[in-house]
């Protein structure tokens, strides 16, 4: 089909793509209805997915992937940086030309047989001064559909984007030609050989053999993170994996939250929740990630850059998220889950009992009795975010909303406190410097060990974490800025018993309540070494049956335990060098003195 653009590098980039890569046919995606039934239409025939009952999910499908290609691959993710130092130490980095290379290896050919998609899409809504705008070369329809819902996708990107206006080429493929006559897998993809390559100076995304989620929808944290975090440092505003909600009080006032939590932390569920105390209203902005500019006024305003969700589906019910359950009722992709008998779908936790049969993930017969769970742990549902009926009205203001307070906030089972308010922005930017979680699953290392995951970024970062914090630190800096306030929150920590203390989920909003009022300043606080925590009323403990050891041990301040914390923070610090800005030793040292300062006051 010929190109739908008129802008010259554009129409330059896909010709040269296609010279590369060799497909079939190009089609331009217009993000229509018509496309996206005919994209289903050649996943159905080639028995990549089934279309779910219409009277149970309307205009739903279900797709298996195999058991290689099941997750985002960190260990496969580059950043090709000129210079390694300015990727860092946490990140892969990889020589950019050797890297080019490799890459023009991998894709020369590797479209034939296939069809070259080419997905205009915005991050952010069409227009808005915040957004931005990029182009995805795809050789998966999966790929097309799972755009549609995760981006603005069609036309008007292309009439935004103008003759000359600039975008980032995102080039995507499963990395499995075909020979003339053979027959597609159901799920193409090349495990042995995948690499999610990331050129920041350039503003360019290459990512070959995989086929799910972050590895292939390449908007998400490839472009709306490890990318834009390099156009947000270059031009002075912020990429964050966070997630933004808005609070309403009982009497009508309004504020807007944004929340950074690592990887499995419930961000989605806190975005949506609905909550326990009395006339406060929570609404959804967004769930994963926000792109924050100065207005006019100093403060930072906030977009949600994506139009859906892709969540998690396991854990996810009506019992834990309803409105995320709600989203998902119909014109929603999900992802290695399990098919009920009757044409739905279903995961563990959906419901309190599982079906008497499934057929689960892999395609094997499954009842409560197998031995394996029927979905995959990292089995996703792809959502509207129009479809989430506690989505804020101005969730699509291009202007943004102004975020009033970051939640920073981690899984940690021992000293870290269920509330506490930073002293200012720079101590509030080391807070967010030292997010970690204790480790839960062998997978990442030594269970019980902390796993650092400054400002939740650790995996999405497109630069070296050091000057990303110095970013950070720039910005409270900014002339007439009024930056948000910072908590450190942690729903996860465990009495002697080992027993979580704090019940989560909707009561997180008693939490909410009191960032809400301490930012309208109807809130004391009590200053102590870690920071500002409420005051014996100022969360409501009320009806949730705790002990008053638990409460007490839930708000501790442990000295000793913060106090035997900063070597590890220091030995953490050290690992970047002299890229680790002189604030954040500042900021560990006073911590330091601050701590030792409440022994003596308390002896
Ligand atoms: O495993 C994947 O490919 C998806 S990871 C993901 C998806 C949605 C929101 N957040 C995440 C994440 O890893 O933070
Ligand atoms: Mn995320």
């Amino acid at each position: 089909m010929s190109s739908k653009s008129t802008n010259t590098k554009l129409v330059i980039w896909v010709k040269e793509m296609a010279a590369l890569t060799q497909p079939d046919n190009v089609v331009w995606c217009d993000g229509t209805d018509k496309e996206w039934n005919a994209m289903w239409d050649i996943m159905v025939k080639g028995g990549t997915a089934r279309k779910l009952s219409e009277e149970k999910r309307p205009n739903s499908y279900h797709v298996n992937s195999i058991p290689a290609d099941v997750a985002r691959v960190e260990d496969r993710t580059y950043i090709c940086s000129e210079n390694e130092s300015d990727a860092g130490p946490t990140n892969n980095w990889s020589d950019p030309t050797k890297m080019r290379t490799k890459m023009n290896e991998m894709f020369a050919g590797c479209m034939k047989g296939r069809t070259m998609y080419v997905i205009p899409f915005s991050m952010g809504p069409v227009g808005s001064n915040i957004a931005q705008i990029g182009v995805e070369i795809s050789d998966s329809p999966y790929v097309v559909t799972n755009m549609h819902i995760m981006a603005r996708v069609g036309q008007n990107v292309l009439d935004v984007l103008g003759d000359d206006g600039d975008f980032v080429p995102c080039i995507h493929s499963v990395g499995v030609p075909l020979a003339e006559g053979q027959k597609d897998e159901p799920w193409p993809c090349n495990p042995d050989n995948r690499y999610i390559v990331h050129y920041p100076e350039t503003r360019e995304i290459w990512s070959f053999g995989s086929g799910y989620g972050g590895n292939a929808l390449l908007g998400k944290k490839c472009f709306a993170l490890r990318i834009a975090s390099t156009m947000a440092r270059d031009e002075g505003w912020m990429a964050e994996h966070m997630l933004i909600l808005k609070l309403t009080n009982p009497k009508g006032e309004v504020k807007y939250v944004a929340g950074a939590f690592p990887s499995a932390c419930g961000k989605t569920n806190l975005a949506m929740l609905t909550p326990t105390i009395p006339g406060w209203k929570v609404e959804t902005i967004g769930d994963d990630i926000a792109w924050m500019k100065f207005g006019e006024d100093g403060q930072l305003y906030a977009i949600n850059p994506e139009a859906g969700f892709f969540g998690v589906a396991p854990g996810t019910g009506m019992a834990t998220n309803a409105n995320a359950m709600l989203s998902m009722e119909e014109n929603a992709i999900f992802t290695n889950v399990a098919e009920t008998d009757d044409g739905d779908v279903w995961w563990e936790e959906m419901t309190k009992d599982a079906p008497g049969h499934l057929v689960d993930w892999k395609g094997n017969d499954w009842t409560p009795d197998s031995d394996e769970p029927s979905s995959h742990p990292n089995a996703r549902f792809t959502a509207r975010a129009g479809q989430c009926p506690v989505i804020a009205d101005e969730w699509e203001d291009p202007k943004g909303v102004p975020i009033s307070a970051i939640l920073f906030g981690g899984r940690r089972a021992s000293v870290v406190p269920l509330a506490t308010e930073a002293l200012d922005w720079n101590h509030g930017t080391f807070l967010g410097t030292i997010i970690a979680s204790e480790m839960t699953a062998a997978a990442f290392g030594a269970i019980g060990k902390l796993r650092r995951d400054p400002m939740a970024m650790l995996p999405f970062c497109g630069y070296n974490m050091a000057d990303y914090w110095g970013h950070w630190l720039k910005m409270g800096k900014t002339e007439g800025a009024k930056m948000p306030k910072v908590y450190y929150v942690n729903w996860f920590r465990k009495n002697d018993a080992g027993k979580f203390m704090w019940p989560g989920f909707g009561e997180n909003s008693r939490v909410l309540k009191w960032v809400f009022e301490r930012c309208n300043g109807d809130a004391e606080a009590i200053e102590t070494a870690i920071g500002n925590m409420p005051t014996l009323d100022g969360i409501d403990f009320d009806g949730l049956g705790m002990s008053d050891e638990d409460i007490a041990n839930l708000m501790r301040v442990d000295t000793e335990g913060w106090l035997s914390e900063l070597p590890s923070i220091e030995e953490y610090y050290a690992t970047f060098g002299d890229h680790l800005p002189e604030e954040l030793t500042k900021q560990v040292n006073n911590l330091r003195n601050r701590l030792e300062a409440s022994k003596q006051n308390v002896a």
